[in-house]
This record gives structure tokens, C-alpha cells and sequence, in this order.
């Protein structure tokens, strides 16, 4: 058979043009299930006429359909971010090219055969031929887009095989050389789909707003004698030829979705159709919707499920959706393909602005300095157009979709301005996007990735070079790489976008870590990533960056761009509070804003806080309540929270929540000095003993202990292995992880015992002097650890603070501090002051690849106790930062999946002074000069007890 097809770089051939996906009255059949399937290793080895009835598929095994092939025992999937798998050589693929031969019966009563039907594919990738009873309707690429087939005349009565072969490589692969899985098969749903003689083959229903008025226009694109009704709006068979002015409709906006119901209908079907009114517009180059500038709150969204890959059902994108609207977010990217349907139905009723994304990305060629890329390449012009015209076609509909998005680094090209033009000539009321287009030469908005912070602001002030990159709305497709721990600086960028009305908000990269949920040998659960199915060519854990971990737990960073994303601020104003409304559109009338004083972080009143309408953009300043006096440091926490139930969360779900210090911590009075006592065994301060030697603490009271002992060094972060010098590579370079202690000096006196230490790296010549000052009275041990820099230092630190270990028992903790979750100095806008319980393992964040995690921030106290009520007390004096976790440092370090960390028998804590910031330079900028972490004189100061 001549694989001519596979390798041509057409899209594909049989299909009919592209229209509206919708449901409508006529009659349906999902062909999902259970088909037939088996993999070849190439398409010469594929069986032979799989389409006739006669074909013995009985050696064959079962499929699910939709689903990939490689997450069902056939194959294995690979991942790469950039680089194609196989050798550039276009249109060509390797002829080792697996295919999956398909078959499907399925059963039709009489009805069928007297009306048209269709047969749809909402996504096969990567490349398709289709029978259905014998005949072969044609073949399909475009892996995330939809195809269909007219079919009537072939249908029968009774029983209908639908033969399909699908090819893992094709022309089409250098069109979709996204970064993630490389996953095959039918992985979106199959339909058959009666077309009803007279019924509505397409429709495009827009629905616009004028602001000034208050008005709204539908004006519809359909069949002949089409009618139109919205019985809320006393629109009754309107024939939908003829627009429709309405004097007063409520918007549709991501703050407040209102969708009206109505039905779109000829005698032979009815549609039912969400009408969503709303107009997008370019004014003084602002990007607008309903006059209003909109600020995008947004991350990026590739379709992953652990089990299922991009095969995601619909529970999946209810989550997703339901997830982002709880964190705040208010607009996706749907990065770098049109999703499944049912993702844009749910964001125009849940309410998310949507750039659509056309599944365009040939980045491999970059390596090749973009020689013989398909975007400016003539023979592949047809299959760029074919591809847009499918998504715009198919998502028309959809109020979400506010940006229409070309595609993703596939560089620049006449093939791309095409796309331009004919969606801009089909669709004016939706501006393009692509980032690629460096000169704007046919976008219209300016788009970047992951630039840094200095460098938007010289956009916001309009320090370009270029004219178009100051007259356009600005807006980062991709900013704050959520790989591993972090982003840090999202603070930061915020600040930029409220400062700067171009500068309209981004996306974050990306949503969900896309692991694949694989077991151990010995049975254990663990997230999958790149290398791990045994690829000659991958990208490791690039893959894994995401908001959600991969089962869809939040993962700190996601909690921390909730705060950041806040549609109000709540935050102290002279005299009392201020609550600013950041909305768009909306008042704060849909929240109610409650208080609650804590001191020492335990309740002691609480109360419902009074706020007047605040229109968007405005803020009002309100007196403190009353408030009765407390013992201790004392907090007011406010929180805003929903009134009243949404479709996403319930009432009382928080929404934003402030902080404002009311009384500060008292220093209790120390007790008389405790004296050194040199006993037979060693020496003894209060509960301390210590190794005369070495002066080092052995126990304390009565527990054994290991340290404490200054550390330096962490498990180093994504985003710490990142960038050119990376941090990493520089701590690394300046033998950080391997840090030597030499005792200088002990030193006994009355009631002290002070032990110098010089801390430095083998080979290197550089220092920290690190003196242990250690006192006590009758119930507590107190260390000052003071530190001073010798010589020339050559990097940053990526902690600064004590290393202790304590016996296992103690697994439990509670702190006053920073909470509940991790936090850093560039990621610490979530940590609220408060009291916190959480056991030892509850502390640690699992990250899929293991990296330095868990740290709570500006801690009072802490304590750690055992099952049987015994404890440990560490003050800070007055804070410190705090991590405890069942693996030393080296052990988290070494570990490249979380099955690699086994507890040892020991707890080991941080106690630290402070830690370098996280930055997210695993792609983007590093750590803002301000949360960087030098070298310099310092002191930690700490007080242990043991409380009864
Ligand atoms: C950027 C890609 O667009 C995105 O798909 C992802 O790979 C991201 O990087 C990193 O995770 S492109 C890069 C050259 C900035």
C-alpha cells in the first residue's frame, strides 16, 4: 500500500468543510467504547483489508476509544519539548512509523438510512485513513481537530463496520511538535450524527454589546428559514436572517457569565444555542471587552490526565475549570490546540476568557536555525489554513473565546500571515494572536514569553524600539515557569500589570504537570516524566511544571498565585482597612467580608465586617471594629468570601483575605543564668549536654540529637538548575554541598560556652566564621549563632541557617508563624500568621522530581512531639524559618522520583536565617535582586526548651 498519504503535507482528503460543534434534536450515536485494535510496528506490517466484514480481527485485543494507545499497554509514550524524535527530513517520517489498525461494529435500526448522517472525529492523532463499510471515506491529520465524514448512503441496517488506521508519524507531525507527550490513537470521541434534510448544518450566532447603551445585537449566519428564540428576552421564531436588537441585555464577562438560553430551529431541527453578549475591541491600545480593559488572570491549559494522557473526560475539565475559578484565575491559553468541546462549553458557564490556540507548533526546526520550516514554505500553506479554518470553525460560537491564537513557536512566515488574514477576513470581531510574530506584522496584540520583570516595564512605558510593540496591548503568553518549587516574583509581576494599562496580565506556564501515573517494581505509585519509558531522545522533567501536580493536588505555587490573582486586596489604610475592588466589571456585592482576632494565633472574637458597595476599580477605607484587648502578639485576619453559593464553589469559599498586625509579641523575662557544669560525661548547660571535644550539642533533655551545625547548601530547585550560569551550578562550583567545619575555638566559661567554627569549602580558600554562643536559664538553652564572611565570596547562598536532627518519634509540629503552606522569600504572599498542626510527612510538598520544598516562614515557635505527648520547643528570637522532613538534604537531593525517599530514623530540621529566592529561571528570569541571598555578617538567635 503506498504510504503517499502519510507523508503528504495536504491536510488530508473526504472530509467535509468545517462547521460549528453543537448538539442539536436529530438523532446521535457515540461510537465510543470498546473497538478492536492492533499495533503494528510500521505501516508495511499493518494487516492488510481490515475494512471488509470478512477480516478475522479475533487475535486482536481491545482498545478504548477514545484513548492513546501507548497509556493501554501498546508501545510506550515519549516525551519531548523541543526536538523532533526523529530525523528532520520533511515531509518525510520513519518508516518504523507504529500504526494502530481499528475496528469497530456497531448496530443501526431502519431510522437511520432515511436521512444523511455524518461520522465525526474530535481528534486523531496523528494521521488517519477511514473506512466504513468497505469504503474508505478518506484521511485526516490535524491530530487535536475535528473531521467529519458524509456517510448516509453507506449505512445499513443492522450491523456497520467502521475500519480506521491511524499512524503515529506523518507529514503533519512537524506541524505538532508541541512540548509534551508524544501519545497516538483516537483519543477524542467518535459520533455519528444525523443531518436531517432542511435542518441546520452550521450556524454562527454573535452576539454583541454595546456598553454605551446598554444594547444587544444578535445577528446569525445560518440555513435558509432559519428561526431563532429566546423566551427570556420574548424573542419567539425570530427569523434568524434578520439581526435582532435588544434594548437592554445583562453582558457576558468571565466575572459574570450570563449566558441566555434559546433554540435556533428549522422544521426539521432544533439547536439549542447560549448566547453570551459581548464585543472585544482595540482602543488606545487596550484590549477590551465591553469597553472595559481586561486584566488576564490566566494560565495555560494542556489537556493532561495521569492515566488518560490528552484522552481527558469530561469530569477532567469540570475539575480543571472548577480549580481554576476557586485560585482566581479568570483566562486561559488553551496551549497549543483547540481542546476538547466540552472545555469551551464549561468557560463560557463557568466564565474564563479563552485565547483559543490553533495546534500549530514546528519548534524542532529551531535547532536547524529554522531552515526548511514549514511556516514559510509554500507546500504546507494549505494545511496551515486547513488547520485554522478547522478550530475557528468548530469554536465560533463560544462568547469565551475572546483571542483567536495561530499557534505556538513556529517562528515566522507567510504561512502564518495567511492564517492571519483569512480568520481576521472571517472573524473581525476577534483579534489575532502569535507570539512568534516578533514584529507584529499580522497580530494584534504584542505577546511575549517569560520576559523578564525589567523588561515589561519598559514595555509598560513604552521603551520599544519597534512602533507596533507600544501601540499594542502587551500581554505574556507565558510568564512564571511553574516547574518545581516555586515561581518566585509573581508579586512582582503583578505590580507591573496594575501599574502599566497595556500591560494587560499573562499566562502562566502552564496548568497541570503532565506525569504519567506508573508503578515501582515493588508496586509503589509514581509520576512518570520523560526518560522514564526508556527514550533515546527526551526532555526529562520539562514536562513536569505545572500548577496542579499531576493527580490535580494544588501545588504551593497555584496557592500562591490565588493570593497574588485576588480580585479584591484587603490591606491596612491609616486608620483601619482598605478594601480595594480589582475586579473588571463587578461591585463586592457578591462577597461578604468576615474578621477573626487571633492571638498567639487562637480565636478570640470574631465578626462580620460591613463593606458598602465598592465599584471596580475603587477602594474604601473602614475603621478596625471594636476589637477586645488579647494577651500576646495579636492578628486581624479578613477574609472575603462568597455570599452566596457560585456553580464553582460554595458559599463562604474565600476569596481574598488580609492581615493587620494589632499588638506585638511581649519578650517573656529570662530567669537567672544557668552554669556550665563539667560532668564525667560530658559537658552539661541546662538541658543540654555537649561533646567536650567537639563542643557540639549531643542531647537535649535527654533526647539525642545531631547538630545543630550551620548548613548552607539545599536540594537544589528546577528553578535553581536553570539558567546560564545556572545558581546551582555556581553553589556547586563553590563546593556549598560539601562545606568543612573546623573548630577553631572552645570556650568554657561561667555560664557560656562558645564554640568557633570557620566553615569552608575544600580547595577553595573562602569562609564563613560561624561562632555557637550557647546560655541557659533553669528550662531553657539558647544559641546565637553569629556569622562573618572571610574572604572573597563568589556566589549567593541558598539557605542561610542550622541543620538538627532529632529522633524520629517526633513527628508531629506545630508552629506559630507562616502558614499553612511552604513559602519563600519571592513566594510568600499566601503565608499567613497563624497556628498550624501538620505530622512530619505532611510538611513535605511532593513534588514529582524532589527538590528543596516544605519551608514555613517568619516562624515564633515551633514544637515537635511524639504520639506520647513528648516535646520539643525552638523560638525564634524573634523568628526564623522552618523545615522538617524525614530525609536529609543529600537524600532529596539524589532523589529524582519521590519512590526514591525513605525515611530515615531521624527528623531533620532547617532552622534557618533565610533562603535565596526561587525565581523561575527553569525558563525565564532568576531571582529579583532583592530576594537574592549574599553573603554578610549575621545572627540567628533560637531558643529550645522542653515543655512538661
Ligand atoms: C515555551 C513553549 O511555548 C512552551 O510550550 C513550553 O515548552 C515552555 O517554553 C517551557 O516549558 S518556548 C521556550 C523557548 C520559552
Amino acid at each position: 500500500m503506498s504510504p503517499s498519504y502519510v507523508e503528504d503535507p495536504s491536510p488530508g482528503h473526504g472530509s467535509l468543510s468545517p462547521r460549528a460543534h453543537f448538539r442539536s434534536d436529530a438523532r446521535s450515536l457515540s461510537l465510543n467504547g470498546d473497538w478492536r485494535f492492533q499495533l503494528s510496528p510500521s505501516l508495511a506490517a499493518a494487516p492488510e483489508g481490515i475494512e471488509h466484514p470478512e477480516f478475522d480481527d479475533s487475535a486482536w485485543t481491545g482498545l478504548p476509544v477514545p484513548a492513546h494507545w501507548q497509556l493501554h499497554g501498546h508501545g510506550k509514550p515519549a516525551y519531548t519539548n523541543v526536538v523532533y524524535p526523529f530525523p528532520v527530513d520533511p515531509p518525510r517520517v520513519p518508516s518504523d512509523n507504529p500504526t494502530g489498525s481499528y475496528r469497530h461494529t456497531f448496530t443501526l435500526d431502519a431510522d437511520w438510512l432515511t436521512q444523511p448522517a455524518v461520522l465525526r472525529f474530535d481528534g486523531i492523532d496523528s494521521c488517519a485513513r477511514i473506512w466504513l463499510n468497505g469504503t474508505e471515506l478518506g484521511v485526516t491529520k490535524g491530530s487535536r481537530l475535528p473531521s467529519e465524514f458524509e456517510v448516509g448512503p453507506l449505512l445499513r441496517a443492522g450491523e456497520n463496520l467502521l475500519a480506521v488506521r491511524v499512524h503515529q508519524w506523518s507529514a503533519a507531525s512537524y506541524l505538532e511538535d508541541q512540548d509534551m507527550w508524544w501519545l497516538s490513537g483516537i483519543f477524542r470521541s467518535v459520533t455519528l450524527l444525523a443531518r436531517p434534510t432542511g435542518g441546520i448544518g452550521d450556524y454562527w450566532l454573535r452576539a454583541d454589546y454595546d456598553h454605551t447603551t446598554g444594547r444587544g445585537t444578535i445577528t446569525v449566519d445560518t440555513v435558509p428559514g432559519a428561526r431563532l428564540s429566546i423566551p427570556e428576552l420574548d424573542l419567539h421564531d425570530h427569523p434568524a436572517a434578520q439581526p435582532v436588537e435588544l434594548p437592554a441585555v445583562e453582558p457576558w464577562s468571565a466575572e459574570q457569565p450570563r449566558l441566555y438560553h434559546g433554540e435556533l430551529a428549522t422544521d426539521a431541527e432544533r439547536v439549542p444555542v447560549r448566547i453570551g453578549f459581548r464585543t472585544v475591541s482595540i482602543e488606545d491600545g487596550q484590549l477590551k471587552v465591553n469597553g472595559q480593559r481586561v486584566f488576564f488572570r490566566g494560565v495555560n491549559r494542556h489537556e493532561h490526565d495521569p492515566r488518560h494522557g490528552r484522552a481527558v473526560p469530561r469530569e477532567i475539565a469540570v475539575a480543571d475549570v472548577e480549580l481554576m475559578k476557586r485560585h482566581n484565575i479568570n483566562a486561559v491559553r488553551t496551549s497549543h490546540y483547540p481542546p476538547d468541546p466540552a472545555f469551551l462549553d464549561l468557560c463560557d458557564e463557568y466564565g474564563l476568557w479563552v485565547i483559543d490556540e490553533c495546534d500549530l507548533e514546528t519548534h524542532g526546526f529551531e535547532r536547524l536555525d529554522w531552515a526548511g520550516n514549514p511556516s514559510d514554505d509554500p507546500q504546507w500553506t494549505d494545511a496551515y489554513l486547513d488547520r485554522m479554518r478547522r478550530m475557528v470553525e468548530r469554536d465560533k460560537n463560544h462568547p469565551s473565546i475572546v483571542l483567536w491564537s495561530l499557534g505556538n513557536e513556529g517562528h515566522t512566515g507567510a504561512n502564518f500571515r495567511r492564517m492571519a488574514e483569512w480568520a481576521r477576513d472571517r472573524d473581525p470581531g476577534r483579534p489575532i494572536h502569535y507570539e512568534g510574530d516578533h514584529d507584529c506584522a499580522y497580530v494584534d496584540v504584542y505577546s511575549r514569553m517569560y520576559a523578564s520583570h525589567q523588561e515589561v516595564e519598559q514595555i509598560g512605558r513604552g521603551e520599544v524600539d519597534n512602533p507596533r510593540h507600544a501601540e499594542l496591548p502587551f500581554l505574556l503568553c507565558e510568564y512564571a515557569h511553574a516547574m518545581g518549587t516555586g515561581p518566585g516574583g509573581l508579586l512582582e509581576y503583578r505590580e507591573l500589570f496594575e501599574r502599566h494599562p497595556r500591560c494587560q496580565g499573562g499566562f502562566i506556564w502552564e496548568w497541570i504537570d503532565h506525569g504519567l501515573l506508573q508503578r515501582t517494581p515493588d508496586g509503589r505509585e509514581y509520576y512518570a516524566y520523560g526518560g522514564d519509558f526508556g527514550e533515546s531522545v527526551h526532555d526529562g522533567n520539562f514536562v513536569i511544571d505545572g500548577l496542579l501536580f499531576p493527580d490535580r493536588t494544588p501545588s504551593p505555587g497555584l496557592i500562591e498565585l490565588a493570593k497574588i490573582y485576588e480580585p479584591v486586596r484587603i490591606t491596612a489604610a491609616p486608620n483601619g482597612i482598605r478594601v480595594h475592588n480589582h475586579h473588571d466589571y463587578r461591585p463586592l456585592d457578591h462577597l461578604s467580608f468576615h474578621w477573626t482576632l487571633e492571638a498567639e494565633g487562637i480565636p478570640v472574637a470574631t465578626g462580620d465586617l460591613p463593606v458598602p458597595t465598592v465599584h471596580s476599580g475603587q477602594s474604601v477605607d473602614l475603621p478596625l471594629p471594636e476589637l477586645p484587648a488579647t494577651d500576646g502578639e495579636t492578628w486581624l485576619t479578613i477574609r472575603a468570601v462568597l455570599a452566596t453559593g457560585t456553580r464553582w464553589a460554595p458559599a463562604g469559599h474565600q476569596v481574598a483575605w488580609g492581615q493587620l498586625p494589632i499588638a506585638p509579641a511581649t519578650t517573656p523575662a529570662r530567669t537567672g543564668a544557668t552554669r556550665l557544669l563539667h560532668a564525667p560525661a560530658g559537658l552539661r548547660l541546662g538541658i543540654g549536654a555537649f561533646d567536650p571535644t567537639t563542643g557540639g550539642l549531643v542531647s537535649l533533655g535527654g533526647h539525642q540529637v545531631t547538630g545543630p551545625r550551620l548548613d548552607l547548601w539545599r536540594a537544589t530547585t528546577d528553578n535553581d538548575r536553570g539558567g546560564h550560569p545556572s545558581e546551582a551550578g555556581t553553589w556547586r562550583a563553590a563546593g556549598l554541598h560539601r562545606l568543612q567545619h573546623r573548630i577553631s575555638e572552645i570556650h568554657l566559661a561561667d555560664t557560656e560556652l562558645l564554640v568557633r567554627t570557620r566553615v569552608a569549602p575544600p580547595g577553595l580558600s573562602f569562609a564563613l566564621l560561624a561562632d555557637y554562643r550557647w546560655t541557659a536559664d533553669q528550662d531553657t538553652l539558647r544559641l546565637r549563632l553569629d556569622l562573618e564572611p572571610e574572604g572573597e565570596w563568589p556566589c549567593t547562598l541558598p539557605r542561610l541557617g542550622l541543620h538538627l536532627a532529632i529522633p524520629a518519634e517526633f513527628g508531629q509540629v506545630e508552629w506559630f508563624g507562616g502558614g499553612p503552606g511552604e513559602a519563600y522569600p519571592d513566594s510568600r504572599q499566601s503565608a499567613r500568621i497563624g497556628r498550624y498542626t501538620a505530622s512530619v510527612d505532611d510538611l513535605h510538598t511532593p513534588y514529582v522530581f524532589p527538590q528543596e520544598n516544605g519551608n514555613r516562614v517568619d516562624v515564633r515557635w515551633a514544637e515537635l512531639s511524639t504520639v506520647d505527648g513528648q516535646c520539643f520547643r525552638i523560638a525564634g528570637v524573634p523568628t526564623f524559618d522552618l523545615t522538617a522532613r524525614r530525609w536529609t538534604t543529600a537524600d532529596l537531593d539524589a532523589a529524582t522520583h519521590a519512590t526514591d525517599l525513605h525515611p530515615t530514623d531521624q527528623v531533620h530540621l532547617h532552622l534557618d536565617l533565610a533562603h535565596h529566592g526561587l525565581g523561575t529561571a527553569s525558563c525565564g528570569p532568576g531571582v529579583l535582586p532583592q530576594y537574592r541571598l549574599h553573603p554578610g555578617k549575621a545572627a540567628l538567635e533560637l531558643v529550645f526548651s522542653i515543655p512538661r
